[in-house]
């Protein structure tokens, strides 16, 4: 048998799929499948982004009889207005969410609900921001840094403070492109005003706005919710997991946290941890408590605790199918309203946690700080009394499941690469070791692949051949998100995935002690993404535009992809899209984000819907930037 017998493929991850449809189907339930073929053909106007109803004078939509909306707008406006709206949602999500952390720090204290776990990443951050550190309480330390934290969203005066992070020549390009970010809720309202019926009409001048409120999430929101998540949490480290719907247990009680913000995860892993609990779970029958995750949520707790995680986005619904969920707690985004309709069909209790996320069906219980621990365990007490009302003949558990290794933000790739450059003091706490494979050809250049899944093209299909093919290729992957899920799902995260790698690769894996497709985190740790191009920009001493370095989003879907493709552009570094962007409607537009961008960020889109294009496309596009480095 060949080693690569070990892997999952797409196929059998649809078998999976297919038997648990089954499932729905005795138990009338309908799912994401149902419901996209019942949305086909989707609206033409929609698809290119020509429809506008950003006033009751409207809706208008653009025709060739009709191209101009009743004030005037022409396709081109309104792809551009709708375009950024998409981006302030996108911002929006990631920041709200950084700012709910920035609370739980504030919260924090050393007998309460929430510690500091990381205290040298909280001082140096305080350090970086100024505030006093010599002789204080931590906590008096973590509770100043989250309100300057907080003020990053509301001030009336400067820019993100984490721009200074960034290469001179980025900054240089931000303040003379005049898109460096000011505070974060003001570029979401600036964008909502510059869209309200009777601004800006000009398709530029909205792009713009676009990209300096994505840098308003990149390198402010996501940048400090991952920050602050290490230093409440912990920053990752390496850990060896399992994932896929196989880690679901068919004699435990099995809890499943979904969503995004950790601080409600987190104190669900820590109560299924509680002897009594575990010992309670025992008396109603189970061997014990089960607790997995599911997008990025899994993606959180797996880096954090090894949680073994059951799926990503378009699994959600299989998850619930299984029969065996004796609850799941969601927090917030990617969670499919359709999901309490479907529990509702098992015995499965569907919890929502944030004011945010309010979802008819569920049951809510409002997540406090104050009360999260107390909260957290009555829940797993619930979920205990539950088992009981499993209904065996409704339970189907695919067996499928691989192992992986997960766990590297910044901090642990230069750990890695220090271990196999000790005798090297001078490239010690750098990224030289990967440069140097690069700039030798063993490695030809690295790829961020990110993002979600979307029903438009075969679920996780464009990761797999998108991962397969570059690895092959001697091209390093990080993987955040939903993407990172399906490297799990496949088995790619595991250091056996190195026999489906080019020769280069598999000795960089064999001689650093890593797998192919490093996993950074979820879907707001791509700010991690940023640190690390920066990083290795610095450390070769060129243009962040200059390194062979790409972004890639196969199967994404969400707001949040809009806004971060725009803060990647931004940075510096192209983003291979294999979803188009909804603004087709509009040449202009079309236009400006695979090539008008260029010439102010020197970055922009290439997009193509055929995976194995695409994938020629960025080899390509890693190959020219190598010839033009001379390497
Ligand atoms: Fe129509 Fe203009 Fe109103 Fe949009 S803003 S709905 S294009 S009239
Ligand atoms: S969960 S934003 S489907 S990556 Fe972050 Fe996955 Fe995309 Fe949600």
């Amino acid at each position: 048998m060949s080693r690569t017998n070990h892997f999952t493929t797409i196929e059998q991850m649809e078998a999976d799929t297919a038997k648990l449809r089954e499932t729905a189907c005795n138990v009338c339930a309908e799912t994401w499948e149902d419901r996209a073929k019942a949305q086909t053909p989707h609206c033409k106007f929609g698809e290119g982004g020509i429809c506008c109803r950003n006033c009751s004078m409207g809706p208008c939509r653009i025709t060739p009889k009709s191209p101009r909306g009743i004030c005037g707008a022409n396709a081109d406006a309104i792809a551009a207005r709708n375009y950024l709206r998409s981006i302030a949602a996108g911002t929006s999500s990631h920041s709200d969410h950084a700012r709910e952390i920035l609370h739980v720090l504030k919260s924090a204290s050393r007998d309460g609900n929430y510690q500091v776990r990381d205290e040298l990443k909280l001082i140096n951050l305080a350090k970086e921001w100024d505030v006093e550190t010599e002789g204080r309480d931590i906590y008096d330390i973590a509770h100043d840094v989250a309100d300057v934290g907080l003020l990053e969203f509301g001030k009336p005066e400067g820019t993100q403070r984490f721009l200074t992070r960034a290469t001179e020549e980025r900054q240089k390009v931000w303040k003379e492109q005049d898109i460096e970010p000011r505070a974060i809720d003001r570029e979401v309202v600036t964008a909502m005003h510059m869209t309200h019926m009777g601004n800006s009409a000009d398709a530029e001048a909205l792009v713009r706005q676009g990209l300096r409120m994505s840098l308003a999430n990149g390198w402010g929101g996501s940048m400090l919710g991952t920050e602050i998540t290490d230093i409440l949490f912990g920053t990752p480290t390496v850990w060896t997991t399992e994932g896929n719907l196989g880690v679901l247990e068919s004699d435990m009680v099995n809890i499943i946290v979904h969503g995004h913000d950790p601080a409600f995860s987190e104190m669900l892993v820590t109560a299924c941890e509680v002897r009594e609990l575990v010992d309670y779970a025992k008396t109603k029958g189970a061997k014990g408590i089960n607790v997995v995750g599911l997008c990025c949520t899994a993606n959180e707790v797996a880096m954090r605790h090894g949680v073994r995680m059951a799926g990503n986005f378009l699994q959600q619904e299989n998850v619930i199918l299984t029969g065996a969920v004796e609850m799941m707690c969601v927090d917030i985004q990617c969670i499919f309203p359709a999901l309490a309709q479907l529990s509702q069909c098992f015995h499965t209790k569907f919890i929502t946690s944030s004011p945010i996320a309010r979802i008819p069906g569920s049951t809510y219980v409002e997540f406090k700080p104050e009360t999260a621990f107390d909260q957290a365990k009555q829940l797993v007490r619930e979920a205990i009394d539950n088992f009981q009302n499993r209904d065996e003949s409704k339970v189907y558990i695919p067996p499928t499941k691989q192992t992986a290794t997960v766990g590297y933000p910044t901090e642990q790739i230069i750990k890695h690469l220090d271990n196999v450059t000790n005798s090297h003091v001078e490239i010690i706490g750098t990224y030289k070791p990967v440069i140097d494979t690069i700039r030798s050809g063993v490695l030809r250049g690295a790829v961020a692949i990110v993002g979600c899944n979307n029903p438009r093209v075969r679920p996780d299909y464009s990761h797999f051949e998108i991962m397969k093919e570059l690895i092959a290729n001697d091209i390093l992957i990080v993987a955040t998100g939903c993407a990172a899920q399906l490297a799990t799902k496949a088995g790619l995260l595991n250091k056996d995935a190195k026999y489906l790698c080019g020769a280069g690769l598999r000795r960089v894996c064999e001689l650093v002690d890593i797998p192919p497709i490093l996993h950074m985190g979820a879907c707001v740790d791509i700010s991690r993404m940023m640190l690390l191009a920066t990083g290795i920009a610095k450390d070769w001493g060129v243009d962040i535009t200059q390194i062979p370095v790409v972004g890639c989003a196969p199967e994404w879907m969400s707001e949040k992809a809009v806004s971060i493709a725009n803060y990647v552009v931004s940075t510096g570094l192209d983003v291979y899209l294999g979803i188009e962007p909804q603004v087709n409607g509009s040449d202009q537009m079309m236009e400006i984000i695979t090539q008008g961008t260029r010439k102010i960020t020197g970055a922009g889109y290439i997009i193509n819907t055929d995976p194995h294009q695409l994938v020629k496309s960025i080899i390509e596009g890693i190959e020219e930037k190598r010839a033009a480095l001379g390497i």
